[in-house]
């Protein structure tokens, strides 16, 4: 087992990899930027290096700064967390060229799942459905007119390097095609430095269910079911549970050993999460594979009773798994709270937390790196909490979680708490009667 892991991150994931570690006995390094020096993290780890300025590419981001607190703490892992460093094969390659152990999947896995072509044509061979049309690099407007043709209307153009939504264009008709093609291929180059773009018929009002699993270095996958993660506002998920409401045991089952397929497809080591598309009809389909440990993985730990992270770390150590797939047992729920005003479009709100009332009780779990005189940066994501609800039913969770929110204190700055307790009375949302759609024609009173 390793005995020192540094961690590539900062906030709330950052503590949560610590909390594992120590109770794995493994000493723990924090990196931090300049504007993160007054942070849980920090003061959480056994140590605790700076990295640079608050800019992410000056600190989170820039790897030499990052090998090097390696190098000088003697750390023999790095958990990349999410997000910054989490998915980039290169940063993987360099932890190896560096006798350190890069916690997550080899740099291979990551490339081929990161080009959306090449892991749609992975899936394809692997007997994974995938949402029909398309398959490779549109070369022009003109190919892409003759594909949407074959495919019929509506269409998706979507970028290869792309993911979350970025370069993304939902094309209704001919006449709209070639300046979406155009569009979507300039804001791929800009975000991606990669104008790849591709097309595929277009899943209309879809779920968002992925599939959890894990996969050791020895060719052992299982998953531990699904999280439903449909309730999402400009592709930033909000909330996500498991089970998932629309799920039947028939489609779990289906839907598990797609993600098996896929995940075992390129040999996958370490946990990470398949995604997929779902339709009224309960058809699915591939959409992209993450390979990283995800913000939503609490709620899959509620139900499965298990600690991703420590799984993740005896995998990346050499440990076996045992194969066998888990089913969900009661129903767990999570609400994002971000430091953001759900009255103005959801503008950031950073600043001075004054005071800090977290909820407790039956049932909830917070994970959280802020504290009262907490000051939440500007730089960074605004996600300050994760309230997770644990029950026996969906409803009694939900009720459960309000009761939370209604306890929760946070003052000094605006978040996104009014949002979830509406969300929490919402009759749609309720009945499970929503789709990735949801949120558009959702108003807060
Ligand atoms: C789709 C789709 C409908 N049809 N692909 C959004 C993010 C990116 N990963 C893929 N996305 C979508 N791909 C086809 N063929 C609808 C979406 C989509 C979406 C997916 C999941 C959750 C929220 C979403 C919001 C808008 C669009």
């Amino acid at each position: 087992m390793f005995k020192k892991v540094l961690i590539a991150n900062r906030g709330e994931i950052a503590l949560r990899v610590i909390r594992t570690c120590r109770e794995m006995g493994i000493k723990t390094v924090a990196v931090y930027s300049t504007a993160d020096k007054d942070s849980l993290h920090v003061r959480f780890a056994d140590e605790a290096v700076c990295i640079g300025k608050p800019a992410s590419v000056d600190s989170y981001l820039n790897i030499p700064h990052i090998m090097a607190a390696a190098e000088i703490t003697n750390a023999d892992a790095i958990h990349p967390g999410y997000g910054f460093l989490a998915e980039n094969a290169r940063f993987a390659e360099i932890c190896g060229e560096h006798g350190i152990k890069f916690i997550g999947p080899t740099p291979a896995m990551i490339n081929a799942m990161g080009d959306k072509i090449t892991a749609k044509e992975t899936m394809i061979k692997a007997g994974v459905p995938v949402v029909p049309g398309g398959g490779g690099l549109l070369e022009s407007v003109f190919e892409a007119k003759e594909m949407a043709g074959q495919i019929g209307y509506p269409v998706i153009l979507k970028a290869t390097a792309g993911g979350g939504g970025k370069g993304m264009r939902v094309v209704w008709n001919d006449s709209e095609l070639e300046k979406a093609y155009d569009s979507a291929k300039a804001e791929a180059a800009a975000s991606f430095k990669n104008d790849g773009i591709y097309m595929e018929k277009f899943v209309v009002e879809p779920r968002h269910i992925e599939i959890q699993v894990a996969g050791d270095q020895y060719g052992t996958v299982c998953h531990l079911s699904e999280r439903d993660c449909s309730i999402q506002r400009r592709h930033q998920k909000l909330v996500e549970e498991s089970p998932s409401p629309f799920m039947t045991r028939e489609l779990r089952y289906k839907m598990g050993e797609a993600a098996i397929k896929a995940a075992s497809a390129i040999k996958y080591e370490s946990v990470g999460t398949i995604e997929f598309l779902v339709d009224k009809n309960r058809n699915f389909y591939f959409m992209e594979m993450n390979t990283r440990i995800q913000v939503e993985h609490c709620v899959t730990e509620e139900v499965v009773n298990f600690d991703l992270i420590k799984e993740q770390i005896k995998i990346a150590a050499g440990e076996t798994i045992s194969g066998v797939n888990y089913e969900p047992q009661g129903h767990a729920i999570e609400c994002r709270i971000n430091a953001e005003d759900p009255y103005n479009d959801f503008r950031p709100s950073p600043g001075r937390i004054t005071t800090l009332h977290q909820p407790g009780g039956h049932g909830i779990r917070v994970d959280s790196h802020v504290y009262a005189g907490y000051t939440i940066p500007p730089y960074y994501d605004s996600m300050i909490a994760k309230i997770i609800a644990v029950a026996r039913t969906r409803s009694e969770a939900i009720d459960t979680m309000h009761r939370a929110l209604t306890e929760y204190v946070i003052e000094g700055i605006k978040t996104t708490i009014p949002f979830h307790l509406q969300l929490m009375k919402d009759e749609n949302f309720r009945s499970g009667n929503f789709n990735t759609k949801f949120l558009d024609g959702f108003k807060m009173k």
